[in-house]
Parts: C-alpha cells; structure tokens; sequence
C-alpha cells in the first residue's frame, strides 16, 4: 500500500489509468492470457518471446535466447536493436516504459513501426508485466545498458535508467519476469518440453533465426534451433519415420499485397494426410483461407497437369481433394499484417482475400516444379489415381458387402460361439489366436455372457492397406461382422454388441505380434471403440507355481521371485513355465485369463491420438529401421498403451 501510494505521487493523471489497466489484468487474466494454468503460465513466455520475433521478422535479430533460471523466473534475450529508450510522445515516459505499462502499447502506440506481428492475442509485455512478481528489463543501446524494474504487478521501482556501459555495437533486449505465485496458483513450474517444442516450431517457422533454451534448474540442460531451411527442414522433420515416395521436398515462396506465403510439401507412403497451417507463426488447426487456397490449387494442378501428360485420361474420374492429399505431408506459413480469426477456437482464417493469392502463389510455383521434374511429378500423380481407383473400390465394396448381407451376424456361424446373452452391457467377446486355444476358451468360457472368436488366419496389416482391402480380409470381416458397429462411414458405436473386446494373446513374441496387429486394426478402423474404453488385453500367466496342493500362476518374472520368496524355506517348488494358451486346458485358461473373479485384464487406451499414431506407424509402417527397433520393444510398447 505505502508502494503503490509513492508510485502514484510520483506520476501524473495517465500514470493512475495505466495502474488501473495492469489491476484490470490481474483481476481477469483469464480474458488476457486464456488461464491460469500450466498453459497461462507458458503463455507470458511466448507473449515476451514474440516481442523478440517481431524484432526478428523486421530484420533486426538473429539470436533469441530462452532461460529457464533456478527459481522458474524466466529470462528472454533478443540481440534486435533494443526497445527505444527516449520520451515516448503521448506517455511521456520511456518507451520502455510504455510498452510494458500500457495495456495494447505494442499495437496502439506502435505507430506502423512493424508489418507483422505475432500472438494471437497480441496482448503483449505489459500483460506479463501485469502477472509477474517481477520483471526487469534491460536495453542495450548506444555502448548504455538502460534497466527499469517493477514489481508487484507491473509497477515501476524507478524510471528507466543507465546503469552500465556496454560495447557500441552491442544492441538487443533483455527481459526477466518471474510469474506471480497468488496469479498461477496451479503451478508457477515451467515445463522445459512445453518450451522447447514451441521454440522448435518458431525457429522451423522463421528461417535463419536461431533459438536457444537452456534450463539452469537441477539438471542443466539446453537446446538450440536453427533452421536455414525453415519449413523445408519441418517437412523433413516430419518425413523421417516414413518412406517419401519422391526425392524434393517442394518449397513455395512469394509475397502479394503485403501477404506472404510460404509451402513446403512431400508425399510419402502413407495413406494418411499430414496437413499443418500456420498465420504469423501462430498455428491454424481449423484451417481457413490461407489452406483452402492451397489446397484448391493442390487439386486443380494435379488434374490439370495428368490430363494435360495424358496420365488420366476422359474416361477416369478427375481426382479428388482426398485423392491428391493421400500421403501428403505439407506446412502452410503465412504473414499478415491484419489477420481475421474466427471459427470455434478462433483459429481458422477469414481474411477471403488470401484465399486467391495463396492459390495463384502456391500454382504458378507447384505447376513448373511438375514441368521440370517429370519422374518426380509422375510418382505424385500415379499415387494420386491410385487413391482414386481406392476410393472408387472402397465404395463398391461396402456396397456390395452391405448388399451381399456379408456383414450379417447370421452369415457366419461356425466362426463365432456368440454368448447367449443379447445385452451388450453384460456381453464380452475373446479374440483367441489360434483355433487350439480358441478350442479351449470355447470350454472354459462362461457362455452366457463370453463370446469366443478363434482368429485362424493371418490378419492384415491395415496400415499399409486401404478400407477395400482390409473388407476384403476374411478374418477382418468376421470381426466388423462380429462387433455389430460397422466399419468407416458406417461406424455406428451404439450397434456394439460387446462392452469389452478382450484381445488374448500369447505371451510371446508372435503374440505380441498378432496384438500389436489388431491394435493397429482398431486405432486406424474402430478408433471410438479405442477412445470409449471397450479394448481390453488378457494377461495369460507365464509361470504356473505347484506346490502341495495349490496352483499358483503368476504374469511376470518378478511376481514368480516374489511368490517363491514368501514360501517356507522348505518347501519343494515346482515352477512351470506356461508355453501358450492353446497348451492350457479350459479349466487352466478359465482360471487364469478368463474368469472374471480372477483374470487381470489390461484396458487400451489412446490417450493422446498423436502419439499413439506415431508409434503405431512407426512398428507397422513401411519404414523398416524403426519397425524392427519397435518390434523389439514390442512388450514395453504395449505396456505404455495399458493404463
Ligand atoms: C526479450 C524481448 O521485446 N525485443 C524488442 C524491439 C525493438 C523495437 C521496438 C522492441 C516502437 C514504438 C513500440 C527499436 N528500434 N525482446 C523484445 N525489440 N520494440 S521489443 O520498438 C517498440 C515499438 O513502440 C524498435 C526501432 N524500432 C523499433
């Protein structure tokens, strides 16, 4: 109270408005920063460090350093040509001041000092000031280090002042904040992968600025970008667990009204689309106009140049937007001086006029890179008509499966032992490899409420197979058959006849293998089934334990040493090792995988889709390297998918 009483003195009638606009902030932050949490708390870092960017975008700075130190305050170095230190005109304070005093100064008082600016809120340092315990600032400017401190939400200790001499050609801006623990009540602990994931992503987004994050807290640790290639190195980034199916990575760049674009793009072999947008630095995940323009040129070049080349001819069905994105993966980067979000999350461009000058952009650049390389065009386009012919046999085959009645349950009797019960909700269905085990889960099974499906065939690997292919499997239809739901556009969850599918497996390597298959399976054509909890493992034992007239089974090698541990030292141990679920008898099986008392089961979760995605494709995707590395470490991957 006595601070803030001398502050005010010590200013006149616009200094009272600035306090009241940082209280504003520190009464609401959740309307400045989004919230309070892990992701508010990043937030003033990335508020800070776009300051720096913007000093990077208009030419300035090359270097940005990002510094965790011991304590969780946060430093922010820029080598730019440091915030002006003179009387600002409608303030009449530093400019230093300014910007980290007035609410909106980056904006307002900026005067058209940049083209482009990024944060998406573009709230700006006195927000950070706002939240902070502390915040220093230092400006190396004309051989003087200027420094100004505030506290306490944002107010100034001193006016701006030198306190050091510095080398003449030394510039840049220094800012050190420390988050206010009565704001981020959370937590005010920065997460060293929140920070270096962003800062890559800046540095791949901002050609030849290089990051560097360092971390002073218990462990050191730091990490710098640098990419001469920008985006170009994102895609390759991005293609390095997959198999490119053409040697240049496309990189687009031009600029129109102000606007500019920039597109790096390559196919690879698979046949999902990896499509990531961005607006001054800031991600799009709901696209906009800037996306649509590039992808309506993606798709009318492509057709335009495989007639033109005779490649499809007037018979064929002109290609797709899904066709020409199958195995795509591609960055769009734009900068704007005056961008327009909308849509639900406020991250989809709507600026219409982009749309026409991303398109004519990203043709004239896409269209010669085709003429000048014909091998290279021919792969992407043939890739595209494969897609299409996919497409078109996809839908025939669920036609004529609908038609055919082949996914009716009365189509295939012999395959499954149903359950007798008809309420999902009490139902469960075996996956047994093998029709010796399926032989005798088929005995051991409750049968009201136990449904037994032997798997004889090999299944497919559906991620190197379209829809089409995969109805086109016998063991894959049985299941669709068997679960009810449906499969692709007509998934219907609410159709599921089973609460739990309960995948059992041997616990071995082909076991794992055969899991690891269904997984994939389910992740790529039932993932709800995945998201909703109905996925389960069985753990069949791997050690039966005999002695006297007790059985024990135990799953790991540390419960058997346990068990043989808590036994009289006298006893005599018979310890069998289990060789699989077709060498139990029913009444073994029943007792140690299948009955619901005594089983431990083990629930599939996909909790976070990205990562679970990357490792699915990286064991079953082409790329041999990484499978085999992932097939090695196929128990723990499991493990890391249970809960
Ligand atoms: C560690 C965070 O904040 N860097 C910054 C500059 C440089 C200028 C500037 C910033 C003009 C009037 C707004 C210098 N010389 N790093 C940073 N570097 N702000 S912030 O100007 C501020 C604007 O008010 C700068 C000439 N023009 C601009």
């Amino acid at each position: 109270m006595d601070m803030d009483e001398k502050v005010e003195a010590a200013y006149d009638s616009s200094s009272i408005q600035v306090l009241e606009g940082l209280e504003a902030v520190r009464k609401r932050p959740g309307m400045y920063i989004g919230s309070t949490s892990v992701r508010g708390l990043h937030h003033l870092v990335w508020e800070i460090v776009d300051n720096a960017i913007d000093e990077a975008l208009a030419g300035y700075c090359k270097h940005i350093e990002v510094t965790i130190n011991k304590g969780n305050s946060i430093t922010v170095k820029d080598d730019g040509r440091g915030i002006p230190v003179d009387l600002h005109p409608k303030t009449h304070k530093s400019t230093v001041e300014t910007v980290y005093t007035v609410l909106h100064a980056g904006g307002k008082f900026g005067g058209g000092g940049y083209k482009v600016s990024g944060g998406l809120h573009g709230v700006g340092a006195s927000v950070v000031n706002a939240l902070s315990e502390w915040l220093e600032v230092k400006v190396y400017k004309n051989g003087k280090v200027h420094y100004q401190r505030y506290s306490n939400g944002g107010h100034p200790e001193d006016i701006l002042k030198v306190i050091d001499e510095c080398d003449e050609d030394r510039t840049g801006t220094t800012v050190t904040f420390k988050p206010d623990p009565d704001i981020f009540t959370d937590t005010t602990i920065y997460d060293y992968e929140i920070l270096r994931t962003r800062l890559r992503e800046l540095a791949f987004l901002n050609r030849g600025l290089r990051i560097t994050l360092y971390d002073l807290r218990d462990v050191e640790k730091n990490d710098s970008f640098y990419y001469e290639g920008g985006i170009r190195e994102y895609v390759e980034m991005l293609n390095k667990n997959k198999t490119p199916i053409h040697e240049t990575i496309i990189d687009v760049m031009g600029e129109d009204k102000g606007i500019s674009l920039e597109v790096a793009l390559q196919y690879n072999e698979s046949y999902n689309s990896s499509i990531y947008s961005f607006v001054n630095n800031i991600t799009t995940p709901e696209g906009g106009t800037h996306e649509d323009g590039v992808r309506r040129s993606l798709t009318r070049i492509l057709n335009k140049y495989a007639t033109s080349n005779g490649l499809l001819k007037e018979k064929d069905d002109s290609l797709t937007g899904d066709d020409v994105r199958e195995g795509i993966t591609m960055i769009i980067s734009i900068k704007h001086p005056n961008p327009q979000f909308e849509g639900q999350t406020k991250t989809k461009l709507g600026n219409s006029e982009v749309r026409g000058i991303a398109d004519k952009i990203f043709s004239d650049a896409f269209e010669r890179f085709l003429m000048e390389n014909p091998d290279q065009a021919k792969v992407i386009v043939e890739k595209s008509m494969t897609a299409s012919r996919a497409r078109v046999a996809a839908k025939r085959a669920r036609e004529l499966t609908r038609r055919k009645g082949d996914l009716d349950v009365t189509n295939f009797y012999g395959k499954l032992s149903d359950c007798k019960s008809k309420d999902p909700s009490e139902s469960e269905i075996f996956l047994v490899e093998g029709d010796s085990a399926g032989g005798s889960a088929i005995k051991g099974r409750d049968s009201i409420t136990q449904a037994i499906l032997p798997l004889r065939g090999k299944i497919l690997n559906v991620e190197k197979a379209r829809l089409d292919r995969a109805l086109s499997n016998e063991e894959i239809r049985t299941i669709i058959t068997a679960f009810g739901t449906g499969i692709g556009e007509d998934f219907n969850l609410s159709k599921l006849r089973y609460n739990k599918i309960i995948i059992m497996t041997d616990a071995d390597v082909d076991g794992s293998h055969i899991r690891v298959l269904l997984l994939t399976l389910f992740y790529r054509f039932f993932r709800p089934l995945v998201e909703a909890g109905h996925v389960y493992a069985a753990q069949p034992p791997l050690y039966s334990i005999k002695h006297g007239k007790t059985t024990k089974y135990v799953l790991t090698d540390d419960e058997r040493d346990e068990y043989l541990a808590s036994l009289p030292s006298n006893t005599k141990y018979i310890v069998g090792r289990m060789k699989g679920l077709g060498e139990m008898d029913a009444e073994e099986l029943n007792e140690t995988t299948m009955d619901i008392e005594k089983r431990v089961l083990r629930q599939i979760t996909v909790d976070d889709a990205m990562a679970a995605d990357e490792v699915f494709e990286k064991l079953m995707g082409e790329e041999v390297g990484p499978r085999r590395e992932f097939i090695e470490e196929n128990a723990v991957y499991v493990e890391n998918l249970d809960i």
